[in-house]
């Protein structure tokens, strides 16, 4: 969970003025920055350097990164016109420096890698609003009043997601995330309807790789049931859920990730050790079939990375002593 990034200053030091686009698109900076939280906290898997714009970004949409703003589109997906403008993602051709990245990293690590892709809803809803949005409010509207087109629309997406997902599994990585994170923007009659297709779209294409499939969303608690049953091998949960309910939802028959608090990790080491004590003994009373630790959502960049460090230990220390 952006375990890479602002909160690291090796990070800060290596991006220098490079806009993040730029970064990915060099795969000695991208396979450096993907390094460094290896290095830093010992963590049991690395999760490449890239970012979830990238097929847009990369099939000529116009999508820009922009530091400390996030994702924004100049000309925002408004009407069946734009439709064309959303086009198959050719990874050989339209971002080979993604995977000569995953190539290296699959080569350099000794932990498994994990590759992801943006969910076709979370993508769409920056192609419409054209930036970070809080109440979703344009990408509902075209949902409602243009369905067909809102379907289209997360169609195309869907397919980019599995070109992305398909060249990094296939260049070496072990494993995809598929980050839908601003789907708790949906009450679960709507998701189902007008996002599951699409999300299943995705993950059905990608059971016959093999690798385990995380699907992960912030505030998505309502929606985890429907989660195992579009494909998803383990389920990502935000802090909100307590992992013992989670497991409840989704049925046991998958595994659950998370589900630490990031502001507990600024707070501080008092505040985030008992609460990764908390989950670790949660998941293992609940009966949670295979947990991977994790934080409920990304590193937040005012975290100090010694805080991080000593929660990767004291997660092995509690492995260990089980
Ligand atoms: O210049 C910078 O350092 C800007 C911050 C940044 C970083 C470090 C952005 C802009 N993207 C990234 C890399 C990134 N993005 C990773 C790297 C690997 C890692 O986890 O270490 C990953 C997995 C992503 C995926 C991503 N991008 C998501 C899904 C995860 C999440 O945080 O919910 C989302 C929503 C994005 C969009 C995005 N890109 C960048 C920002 C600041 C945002 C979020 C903006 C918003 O609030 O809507």
């Amino acid at each position: 969970m952006r375990q890479a990034g602002r909160a690291l200053p090796e990070y800060r030091r290596v991006r220098g003025d490079e806009g993040l686009l730029e970064s990915l698109m060099r795969p000695d900076l991208a396979v450096e920055v993907t390094l460094q939280p290896v290095r830093r906290y010992g963590v049991d898997a690395a999760i490449v350097f890239s970012d979830i714009v990238v097929p847009p970004a990369a099939t000529g949409f116009g999508v820009d990164i922009k530091s400390g703003v996030g994702p924004v589109v100049e000309k925002p997906f408004r009407s069946a016109a734009d439709l064309e403008r959303v086009r198959p993602f050719d990874v050989e051709a339209d971002a080979p420096w993604l995977i000569e990245t995953v190539r290296i990293l699959a080569r350099e690590l000794t932990i498994p890698l994990i590759g992801f892709a943006g969910a076709p809803f979370t993508v769409a809803s920056y192609l419409i609003e054209g930036r970070p949005s809080r109440d979703y409010v344009q990408t509902k509207t075209l949902m409602l009043a243009d369905t067909a087109l809102w379907l289209a629309l997360l169609d195309r997406l869907a397919d980019q997601a599995i070109a992305s997902a398909e060249a990094q599994i296939a260049a070496g990585a072990q494993a995809v995330q598929l980050f839908d994170s601003w789907a708790g923007a949906l009450d679960p009659a709507t998701y189902e309807r007008f996002v599951l297709p699409a999300t299943t779209k995705v993950l059905a294409a990608l059971a016959s790789s093999g690798v385990p499939l995380i699907y992960f969303g912030v505030g998505t608690g309502e929606l985890i049931g429907m989660i195992p049953g579009a494909g998803a091998t383990v389920v990502g949960v935000d802090w909100r859920v307590p992992l013992g309910v989670a497991r409840e939802r989704t049925g046991g028959s998958v595994a659950l990730q998370g589900n630490l608090d990031p502001a507990f990790c600024v707070a501080g080491w008092e505040a985030a050790a008992p609460a990764a004590l908390r989950i670790l003994h949660e998941a293992r009373d609940s009966g949670v079939d295979g947990h991977i630790f994790n934080l409920g959502h990304g590193v937040m960049p005012e975290t100090d990375p010694d805080v991080l460090a000593r929660i990767v230990d004291l997660v092995h220390s509690f492995e260990r002593s089980r």
